[in-house]
């Protein structure tokens, strides 16, 4: 474990060095900054609407302008940390709420630095990224490999996210210093890095991407017998390079692929078991170990089975299956 605390040391310390970068260029690729001394780049944020949010998960999800363009921002407040309790008993303030008998409830204030809030700018924000984080029905679509063929891959082709921030990644235009692993090789390579939910600073909802340098597949249904060597040293480099990172065995991990994704460049998720992710269920998450078999069990698996998928009412995917008669 000591080994583990070194290494979430280490990549607080890279963060902090990214953080003292002088000015945040909402536009720019970096897009991180230090505010200290200097004004928010968001003072000039103008809230449009809040999309969603939980009191249990403690995250908003708001829509609105940054400097006139369109802008999501999403906070949240981190879990608590054991290894700062120590500065946290000793350096706060405390305001008494009530007092009753061996009860006591407090406000607690924490130094600024204990008492941060991760946020997230998507800046410029597309119509797209606002529906996304926007509280909305869903529904179960069964797509055959037909379907994929004659409806999701012509409605994908013409309406995805940009993936220009994967080339970015690979390209090394971005978050090279978060790299924690990468295989140069371009068919069976990959690069692994922490996903941008993902703060670092604790191991329980540790969350990284592999993110393949190949760029010509798309996503699971692409995937066939071809693909089994790419998808066998993703899932073996990648949990020995978790290992020796963190300290986390593979049979403390969920690795999985979404279907869908949200970007159409292929990628793979490595989680904390423990952890409750984001489209982790059964409904969009695909174990990696699963899928290897599957494609070992027949080649073209993937290209003519069925899947099971959520779509939120407002998804252009949802009616184009509803105008093809699929619901
Ligand atoms: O499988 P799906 O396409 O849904 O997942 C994409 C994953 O990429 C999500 O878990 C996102 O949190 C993560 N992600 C998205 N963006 C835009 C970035 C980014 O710019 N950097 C990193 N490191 N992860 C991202």
């Amino acid at each position: 474990m000591a080994d583990t605390k070194h290494e979430l040391d280490a990549a607080d310390g890279n963060e902090n060095d990214a953080a003292k970068r002088p000015r945040y260029d909402p536009n720019s690729d970096q897009g991180n900054g230090d505010a200290s001394g200097l004004e928010s780049p968001l003072s000039g944020f103008k809230t449009t609407t809040v999309l969603r949010d939980s009191a249990r998960e403690k995250n908003m999800f708001i829509h609105g302008k940054l400097n006139d363009q369109e802008a999501v921002i999403i906070l949240e407040k981190t879990p608590i940390r054991e290894d700062i309790l120590l500065e946290l008993f000793r350096c706060s303030r405390l305001n008494l709420d009530m007092s009753n008998d061996i009860y006591r409830t407090y406000q607690l204030q924490p130094p600024a630095h204990l008492n941060e809030i991760k946020t997230t700018v998507i800046c410029p924000a597309t119509e797209k990224h606002v529906k996304k984080y926007q509280l909305q029905e869903t529904y179960l679509v069964e797509e055959s490999g037909e379907d994929y063929r004659s409806i999701t891959l012509p409605y994908i082709q013409s309406q995805s996210f940009s993936v220009q921030w994967v080339y970015n990644i690979l390209d090394k235009k971005a978050e090279a210093e978060r790299i924690v692993y990468e295989d140069p090789d371009q068919e069976l390579g990959f690069v692994l890095l922490p996903d941008f939910k993902w703060d670092q600073k604790q191991l329980n909802d540790l969350y990284l991407i592999a993110i393949v340098h190949r760029r010509d597949i798309k996503s699971l249904r692409d995937l066939n017998v071809l693909h089994l060597p790419l998808l066998i040293n993703i899932r073996k480099k990648g949990e020995e390079n978790i290992f020796k990172r963190y300290g986390v065995t593979a049979n403390k991990l969920k690795v999985y692929l979404h279907y869908q994704p949200s970007y159409y460049h292929l990628h793979v998720h490595f989680t904390a078991l423990s952890y409750e992710a984001p489209g982790c269920g059964v409904e969009r998450a695909h174990l990696l170990s699963d899928v290897i078999q599957n494609i070992q069990l027949d080649y073209e698996y993937y290209q003519s089975r069925s899947l099971s998928f959520p779509l939120r009412a407002d998804d252009g995917l949802l009616s184009k299956f509803r105008e093809a008669g699929r619901l």
